[in-house]
């Protein structure tokens, strides 16, 4: 099994070269590749030294999975010359999520979608991954009408400028800005461009990525995410509506019971989720679920994830833990 790794030396690239590690994954070649600027750049994994390389040498490679985190631009230019050279491409960018011919992929909801023929699968944005892997079990179950949700993001979604620039906040130093706000002792409530309805990208993202994924058109979702000055994971608030009663302790069950997922929730002993428990996690932490007193088969969730972890690299390696585990590469 040759793998590709796209946009090595990038923020997500160091953490799936790590998770990649971690998960003893059984590639017989690793190819780490880059940008021009990058080539050449070495890089150790696992006690040998890799030599960075471009983008048609690694096409030109042929590996049997290529892991994508490079940006929409890259990938909507390389993913199909990788898929003509028959690798099977893992993206993590926004390009392909959309496209009607793309399988958008939560393992432990959909995965079961995967065929060979899939050469170019896309993998969701960090803050729906860890939003639909709690909900989708609930779905099942209770079938969610609506869902409101805030989040609270992290920077290292932003990438390695923006973590720098909390970082020199922080110490008074001047320097790049990653945000055209001071991050630090802020609240930002914009979350990449904004589109004609007034809404950011990023909580688009939300709603289109989250009826893809649970194969519903009818869930009806909306959507504020804002930056805070945090780096261990994004957090969210969800409000969802079900269209029939529930019972709190069953949903505790559920989540409890569904593979991925930590339920932390116990207010006596203020046990709820927090991303300073959740950096370096792969799991989804849930907490705070009560009762939205306000109206009728509603329930408040509090849900936490390392945004670099199941939100990117986790997920997009499961898709090719999978892959391979049902000879579909
Ligand atoms: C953020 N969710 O936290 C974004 C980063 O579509 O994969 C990931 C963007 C994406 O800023």
């Amino acid at each position: 099994m040759k793998v590709a790794v796209v946009g090595a030396t990038g923020m997500v690239g160091e953490v799936m070269l790590q998770v990649l590690a971690e998960r003893n994954f059984p590639f017989t070649e690793l190819i780490l590749v880059a940008s021009e600027k990058s080539v050449g750049k070495e890089i150790e994994f696992k006690g040998k030294t890799y030599k960075v390389v471009g983008l048609q040498t690694a096409v030109d490679l042929k590996p049997e999975i290529a892991i994508f985190s490079a940006g929409g631009a890259t990938s909507l230019e390389w993913a199909p010359k990788f898929a003509a050279a028959g690798t099977t491409v893992i993206d993590n960018s926004s390009a392909w999520r959309m496209d009607p011919t793309k399988k958008l992929v939560v393992p432990e909801i959909n995965a079961s979608e995967l065929t060979a023929a899939d050469k170019i699968i896309a993998n969701p944005n960090c803050s729906t991954i860890q939003m639909v892997l709690a909900l989708a079990p609930l779905h099942k179950k209770y079938n969610i009408k609506r869902i409101v949700v805030s989040t609270y993001q992290s920077v290292t979604g932003s990438g390695l400028k923006a973590v720098q620039q909390l970082e020199n906040e922080y110490n008074g130093i001047k320097g790049e800005m990653a945000y055209k706000y001071p991050i630090h002792r802020n609240a930002i409530p914009q979350i990449d461009v904004f589109e004609e309805n007034g809404y950011t990208k990023e909580e688009m993202k939300m709603v289109r990525e989250t009826q893809k994924i649970l194969g519903d058109k009818t869930i009806a979702v909306t959507s504020t995410t804002v930056r805070i000055p945090v780096v261990g994971g994004h957090s969210e608030s969800v409000n969802v509506e079900f269209s029939n009663d529930f019972d709190v302790n069953d949903i505790r069950k559920i989540l409890h019971e569904t593979d991925g997922v930590t339920v932390q929730d116990n207010i006596d002993t203020f046990t709820y989720p927090m991303p300073m428990y959740a950096e370096g996690k792969d799991d989804v932490f849930v907490g705070r679920i009560r009762r939205d007193e306000s109206q009728p088969n509603t329930v408040n969730m509090w849900i936490v994830s390392d945004n670099l972890r199941k939100g990117a690299a986790t997920n997009t390696i499961q898709i090719a833990e999978y892959l391979i585990a049902n000879e579909l590469v």
